[in-house]
């Protein structure tokens, strides 16, 4: 059992994560990097820790940093998020050496299935269907060649150690194969360090569908239904929803029992998810996720599950609640991932200072998001602000909630794809459902007719002054408190005695002693300062 969880991530997921624990009556400890004082998820901890610069090296992905933040703010458990160090075995371990609990699988069984050719054959091992190819990684060129011959092109050539698309290239003739092995190699070798390659049939135009499986730690496995992640660019998924527009209930069924029979091959415990190409009616198991995935919510609305207190309440050794047979869907939700990107210039990230500010709101819609109306966005993390998610009964009414709610969305300052998305919402492919990983190169047009957006907002001075910095002694005790200059300047008055602070600040633990501090040094916080504290 644990009462303290620190979440090992930042933006939405880490408010995501901070919400669950809330409800579950679980303290929840923020890290943050020097870009990210001012973040969202900073605020809504109960205590948050400065982990280090702003460089994911120095931040989010220092494993020894992390886990002392852990022992320091009394932390029994880390939550891990997507991305950074989620799917890391070598941090899995560190945690369970250090005697604290990962939230997630074992690190063996992430090892498990982090290899391609490896996850191909655990899969074969319990009849789960995989896209025709080797089951060992491809010695040489020649025997590329010559299975390719065997299999007729075109193929696909992959890097055992993949993910992303990276290592990935299609061949469509004997005269490519060289380039095209030789070139794959040197990518592989330099993205994951294993220069390993195997080689698959090529399917021409699948979609990307894939499983949500929860496992506890007595052994029972569900599988809670589907999503459909086909629309994708340059393997970054755009738009997800649940259920797939094409899975039938007795596909469904089957697709589910693979999923589940697959898990408990490996173990797997916590939220994972198994990722499908499906083309004519065929699934092919492509991989296993040891996370939870930013689409999570869709199949949270629709299955009425929370997946993120699940993964909380597996960890505190509870078994699962509910049987595969508890478990119904019910209507349809949607989810666009509100990026800051431009898609009139190939989706390059978009930076700037989030001016007008407005989330969209009523029944069926849902924003997670990690931003708030003046958040300048830091250059060093990825693009996605939030995700806006719309249920509806059926799919049609989710389509059309999911329209309503993209043109509520007020977000000025900075460029985003909400006005892609809101093309391919009325696009009569997408609406028809009949998509595949190729629709939006398919239709150009889509981001073509788009209009050029406006040049970002420009940082206003007065957001880069330097802070300042104070040295208090409490109980014997130095810690040193830095205050942006906006607040520190404004500093005159001693904070109100503890017994009059609002409420919320006085249910946080990690309130007190700030409090017990500032009032020693005639400083007065304005709104909630647990961030600016580093003991
Ligand atoms: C494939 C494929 C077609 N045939 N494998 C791309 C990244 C990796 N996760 C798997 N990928 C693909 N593998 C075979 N044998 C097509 C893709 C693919 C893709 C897959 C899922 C989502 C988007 C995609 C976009 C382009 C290609």
């Amino acid at each position: 059992m644990f009462n303290t969880v620190l979440v090992a991530n930042r933006g939405e997921i880490a408010l995501r994560v901070m919400r669950a624990c809330r409800e579950l009556g679980l303290r929840a400890v923020a890290v943050y990097s020097e870009a990210d004082r001012d973040a969202p998820h900073v605020k809504y901890a109960d205590a948050a820790y400065l982990l280090g610069g702003a460089a994911p090296a120095e931040s989010y992905l220092n494993i020894e940093r992390i886990i002392e933040v852990a022992q320091q703010a009394g932390a029994e458990a880390i939550h891990p998020g997507y991305g950074f160090l989620s799917e890391n075995s070598d941090f899995a371990r560190a945690v369970r050496a250090a005697n604290l609990i990962f939230v997630g699988p074992t690190p063996e069984t992430m090892d498990a299935v982090s290899g391609k050719v490896a996850a191909r054959n655990a899969a074969r091992a319990v009849d789960v269907p995989v896209v025709p190819g080797t089951l060992e990684p491809l010695k040489d060129v020649n025997e590329a060649y010559h299975i390719a011959e065997s299999f007729r092109y075109p193929v696909a050539i992959k890097a055992v150690g993949g993910g992303g698309g990276r290592g990935l290239r299609v061949v469509r003739s004997p005269d490519e194969i060289k380039t095209a092995f030789e070139s794959a190699r040197r990518e592989a070798e330099l993205s994951f360090k294993n220069s390993e390659l195997y080689m698959e049939k090529y399917l021409a135009n699948p979609r990307h569908i894939e499983v949500q499986v929860l496992g506890d730690l007595h052994g029972n496995v569900v599988a809670i239904g589907e999503r459909d992640c086909s629309i994708q660019r340059r393997h970054q998924k755009l738009i997800e929803e649940c259920p797939s527009p094409v899975v039938t209930p007795e596909q469904r069924i089957e697709l589910q029992a693979a999923a589940v029979r697959f898990a408990k091959s490996v173990g797997y415990i916590g939220a994972g998810t198994l990722e499908f190409l499906y083309e004519n009616e065929y699934f092919y198991f492509l991989e296993l996720n040891s996370r939870i995935q930013v689409e999570h919510p869709v199949t949270e609305m629709v299955y009425g599950i929370d997946l993120v207190k699940m993964q909380l309440r597996i960890a505190q050794g509870e078994p699962l609640p509910f049987t595969q047979e508890d478990l119904t869907p019910r209507g349809h939700a949607i989810e666009c991932r509100i990026n800051a990107e431009d898609p009139t210039a190939g989706f390059r990230p978009a930076l700037g200072t989030i001016t007008e500010y407005q989330e969209p709101a009523g029944f069926g819609v849902r924003v997670d998001s990690g931003v708030r109306p003046n958040y300048t966005i830091p250059q060093f993390y990825d693009s996605m602000l939030g995700k806006l998610i719309a249920w509806g009964n059926t799919r049609t009414e989710a389509l059309a909630r999911m329209r309503r709610a993209l043109d509520d969305y007020v977000l000025e300052g900075v460029t985003t794809v909400i006005p892609f998305h809101k093309a391919v919402l009325n696009h009569p492919t997408f609406i028809a459902g009949d998509i595949s990983v190729n629709f939006i190169p398919n239709y150009p047009e889509l981001i073509e007719q788009l209009p050029t957006p406006p040049a970002p907002t420009l940082l206003a001075e007065d957001d880069e002054a330097p802070a300042r910095t104070f040295t208090v002694e409490v109980n014997g005790r130095q810690f040193t408190v830095r205050l942006p200059r906006r607040i520190a300047s404004r500093c005159r008055t001693v904070l109100r005695p503890p017994e009059r602070q609002p409420a919320s600040h006085a249910a946080r633990p990690a309130q007190p002693n700030l409090a017990a501090m500032l009032m020693g040094s005639s400083v007065r916080c304005r709104g909630c300062c647990a961030r600016y504290v580093r003991r």
